[in-house]
């Protein structure tokens, strides 16, 4: 498996998490956002919207590439059932999937960079509208995660609401929305980051990271 990621792109963070709890190895290719190689042809042809992640797979002789950071984490979970990252009830794995689902469409979109450079287009200003959008989201999944979360953000084991939340709490930092504010998803995000899979997943530990 090929993974066409970017170190602290939240979406390919959420990818890199579900392969290191599953132990899955792949090969690492950085598309760096910044100097805009999402938008070159090779990549286009990857992804036509542009985006990472892209994971490239061989699947009965024949290549594909998967897009969406949801998708993919439903394909690893279908194909390597073992560590399980959903619940077995289906309504905790409904409830796992709103939580993705708010971090994935209603936090994420809002601070990404293509956003971002369009509310500066338009005069607006992007740490405040980033911050509106990080703080009403992660205060509802505070809210949502309370009666739900153990050592994790649900239950006692990683699921792919974990996968999502480390990637956008770092996110958040990066528009001064502090993991602080929401006690309970700083708790659970420490929980995560004292384990190997989710340390060796992290953007500062990717080949193509830059110290900031
Ligand atoms: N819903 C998509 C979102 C993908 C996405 O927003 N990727 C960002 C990085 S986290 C990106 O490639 N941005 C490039 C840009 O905005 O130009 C997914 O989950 O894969």
């Amino acid at each position: 498996m090929k993974l066409y990621n970017y170190w602290r792109s939240g979406a390919s963070w959420r990818v890199r998490n579900a392969l290191a709890l599953k132990g899955l190895s792949f090969e690492y290719v950085a598309v760096n956002l910044l100097s805009g190689e999402q938008h070159a042809t090779a990549h286009r042809a990857r992804n036509p919207a542009g985006y990472v992640p892209v994971l490239e797979i061989s699947e009965e002789g024949r290549v594909e590439q998967l897009t969406q950071s949801v998708a993919i984490l439903e394909y690893l979970e279908e194909m390597h059932p073992a560590p399980p990252l959903l619940p077995e009830n289906p309504v905790a794995r409904a409830k796992v999937r709103g939580l993705v689902e708010l971090m994935n469409s209603g936090i994420q979109p809002f601070h990404n960079l293509s956003t971002i450079n369009s509310v500066k287009e338009l005069g607006g200003d992007p740490k405040l509208w980033a911050q509106k959008y990080l703080r009403s989201g992660l205060a509802a999944l505070e809210q949502l995660a309370g009666p739900v979360a153990g050592q994790f953000l649900f239950g006692e084991s990683p699921t792919f609401a974990d996968c999502c939340l480390v990637p956008q709490l770092y996110g958040a930092r990066r528009f001064g929305v502090e993991a602080q504010e929401f006690p309970l998803l700083a708790r659970i995000e420490a929980a995560c980051l004292s384990r190997e899979p989710f340390k060796r997943a992290h953007a500062d530990a990717q080949p193509d990271a830059v110290p900031v």
